[in-house]
């Protein structure tokens, strides 16, 4: 219980870089702002360099730090998990965590392989049966004006969606130069655009629409396959992972997708961008002004045209709990927003979304595409994916 009686709810975060602040941040800000059911309590923060993580926990106001994951697990004040690091990590750390008890909040994508994703959500259906909930962290679900995307769209306010149009447009690695971190090896990453930004969109476009990806056809390349060695050291390495992806998909409900993935897209610096066309009208979206909806309304007549809902009232979703209308939100808000709806579901005893079986779903998309684009573009159903061997 907090000071003044409320049910309280003991964190630990393994993972103290980009995602490990994204997550400590979004943490303290639901336990400001959005007063959840359950008020977070900062207990641990983990990572391996002692002195590192100990400065990050100070910054963030964080109770203690560990140094091992397995430590996190063993903390009787620890209740919920919430894992920042690398792919290659998630598996284990959240099978160890579920059977521990404890609630887990896993970083996207859920896994590096199909194998390891069911693994995790067979482990999350067990932990259920014990009232332990498991979430995977595809945050842009909880933007405010993709929330309201979603609900429009379940209204009928589009009709029946035809097309689904998807980009993930960065420009990181253009520069040859850039060195060969782990988000470009396949054992730590997985995959490479594809699983990083690309299972964003194919989450995001299936959780806006209602619709399931029921096949793709796919291509992938990798424009620079050797790159400067990250850690000062003389020498290059190889790049074993996709730098980008494009691929064609059909959607449960009959609509035609098309999708792009890239980090080499000179001067788009984090451009999530949803076009999603309907029998009656078309939504329009763009993460790097995200707090604007465009809607086409195909009823207007002749005052038809894209209309600009900048998604910033009380009754839009989410903004009842921040700023007044026009005082805008940004990136990291949809962690805020991911934390608070994860201590409300699991105050209410039910599962929190995306679910393991969500994150589970993006993992087969994710091995279609891979299976596709090694067989040259050969369309792939979800159900005939298998793991593609690397
Ligand atoms: C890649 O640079 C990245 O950090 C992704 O890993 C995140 O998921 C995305 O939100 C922003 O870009």
């Amino acid at each position: 219980m907090n000071t003044v009686g409320e049910p309280t709810i003991g964190i630990g975060v393994i993972g103290y870089a980009f995602m490990g602040k994204a997550h400590s941040q979004g943490w303290r800000s639901a336990r400001s702002f959005l007063r959840p059911a359950l008020e977070p309590k900062l207990v641990a923060l983990a990572g391996r360099d002692a002195d590192a993580v100990a400065d990050i926990a100070r910054r963030f106001d964080w109770q203690d730090t560990e140094t091992d994951w397995r430590a996190v697990i063993e903390r009787d004040d620890v209740e919920l998990v919430d894992i920042c690091t690398p792919g290659d990590t998630h598996a284990e750390i959240a099978i160890a965590a579920l059977q521990a008890g404890k609630h887990v909040l896993c970083e996207k994508p859920l896994a590096n392989s199909v194998a390891e994703a069911e693994a995790m959500a067979d482990a999350a259906d067990k932990a259920r049966a014990e009232g332990v909930r498991a979430m995977v962290g595809f945050t842009y679900r909880r933007v405010p004006a993709l929330a309201l995307a979603r609900s429009m769209i379940a209204a009928g306010r589009l009709g029946e969606i035809r097309h689904v149009r998807a980009q993930y447009l960065q420009d990181w690695l253009t520069d040859p130069q850039a060195p060969l971190t782990w988000r470009l090896q396949a054992e730590r990453a997985g995959s490479g655009a594809l699983g990083d930004i690309g299972a964003h969109i194919i989450d995001l476009t299936q959780h806006v629409t209602g619709q399931r990806i029921t096949g793709v056809s796919a291509t992938t390349r990798t424009f620079v396959p050797e790159r400067p060695l990250s850690d000062n050291g003389a020498g290059t390495g190889k790049v074993t992972v996709d730098d980008a992806v494009a691929f064609t998909a059909r959607f449960s409900g009959g609509a035609l997708g098309t999708f792009e993935a890239t980090r080499f897209a000179n001067g788009r610096k984090n451009a999530l961008r949803i076009e999603i066309n309907g029998s009656q009208g078309s939504l329009a979206f763009d993460l790097e002004e995200l707090n604007v909806l465009q809607f086409y309304d195909g009823a207007a007549g002749q005052e038809a045209g894209f209309t600009r809902i900048l998604v910033t009232e009380p009754e839009h979703p989410y903004l009842a709990g921040w700023w007044p209308p026009g005082h805008l939100l940004g990136y990291e808000h949809g962690f805020a927003h991911q934390a608070a709806d994860m201590l409300n579901a699991i105050a209410e005893g039910v599962d929190p979304e995306p679910t393991f079986a969500d994150g589970l779903a993006v993992q087969r998309v994710i091995g279609a595409v891979q299976e596709s684009a090694a067989r040259d573009c050969v369309w792939t159903s979800i159900e005939q994916a298998t793991e593609v061997a690397r």
